[in-house]
């Protein structure tokens, strides 16, 4: 046997996966999603992060809406709301102002989280809930069966526009920094281990964290959002980049069609549930308001 070959069996593989933690936050349901999509390795990439975190199961919270990137509750065994279409950003906010104690990640996919969705984020993002918000970006409406999304590249035939989508696509890390979310990163379907990092780092920052994930759906998008062609493109952010400087990110963020992977942004600030109880400590302290 050549003496520098480390051979990997199976068994030990298993062993080491099990022995890890990660996969008791997976639920008993098995995944629906079609064989390939991205959406498996966030429903990974999300466990191991809990997992690293030390997050008890019963002190996170999976809230979705509506998509095939939707289903993820159903998939993770921690406690989980599939609420209405576009609707994560109100409930995961409830939720974490109900209970601070809770770790509450809100998942969507494009068109939940920029079409119907869109007019929720910006003052999730401006009031720093403290919740994560990770977006599934396969530039299609996958679950309606592939449709165009706020997304999807102009030119890009679908069933809504055979001819060619004429719209300009969105630019979502363009929008989350301008709504000056506090942590702000990127991942990609197809880069496994650097996705669960960034996951868990999403969750570890206090404040309102944007993950956008690139994510290719290979039943409804054969020519350009696949592995084939992100696997080309995705890069590395530089690593001389400033995250607390918020323009360089702009600039990084829009420097390429399909931007670096990494962390754009991070800032510290306080968050709604903080700016509430001061609220409320100066409200006990101070005399009646006159009527
Ligand atoms: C109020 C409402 N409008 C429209 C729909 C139909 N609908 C279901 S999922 C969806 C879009 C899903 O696309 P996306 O959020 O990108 O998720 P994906 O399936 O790609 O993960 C739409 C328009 C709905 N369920 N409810
Ligand atoms: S339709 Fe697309 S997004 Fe939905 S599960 Fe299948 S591959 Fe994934
Ligand atoms: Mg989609």
């Amino acid at each position: 046997m050549n003496e520098h070959v480390n051979p990997v069996y199976l068994e030990d593989k298993l062993d080491e996966i099990r022995a890890d933690g990660h996969l008791s936050y997976r639920s008993k349901s098995l995944p629906t999603w079609c064989p390939g999509c991205g959406y498996f390795s966030m429903q990974e990439g999300l466990t191991i992060a809990l997992n690293r975190l030390g997050i008890a199961k019963e002190n996170a919270v999976v809230v979705s809406g509506i998509g095939c990137a939707s289903r993820f509750p159903f998939f993770v065994d921690t406690y989980g709301f599939h609420t209405l279409h576009g609707r994560t950003m109100p409930v995961a906010t409830g939720i974490k102002i109900a209970n601070d104690a809770l770790s509450v990640v809100a998942i969507g996919g494009d068109g939940d989280a920029f079409a119907i969705g869109g007019g929720h984020i910006p003052h999730a993002a401006r009031r720093n809930v403290d919740i994560t918000y990770m977006v599934f970006d396969n530039g299609i409406y996958g679950l309606t069966k592939g449709q165009t999304s706020p997304t999807t590249a102009q030119g890009f035939k679908s069933k809504t526009t055979p001819y060619e989508n004429l719209d300009m696509p969105l630019h979502p890390l363009m929008m989350l920094l301008s709504y000056r979310a506090s942590w702000i990163g990127q991942a990609y379907a197809g880069r496994p281990h650097h996705l669960a990092e960034m996951m868990t780092q999403a969750i570890a920052h206090k404040g309102f964290s944007y993950l956008h994930i690139l994510s290719p759906c290979v039943t409804f998008d054969k020519t350009d959002r696949t592995y084939g062609k992100l696997n080309m493109q995705v890069h590395d952010l530089s690593e001389d980049h400033d995250t607390s400087d918020l323009i360089a990110a702009m600039q990084q963020a829009s420097a390429a069609e399909i931007p670096a992977l990494g962390v754009y942004y991070v800032e510290d600030r306080p968050t709604l549930s903080e700016e509430m109880d001061e609220i409320s400590r100066r409200a006990r302290n101070a005399p009646p308001i006159a009527e």
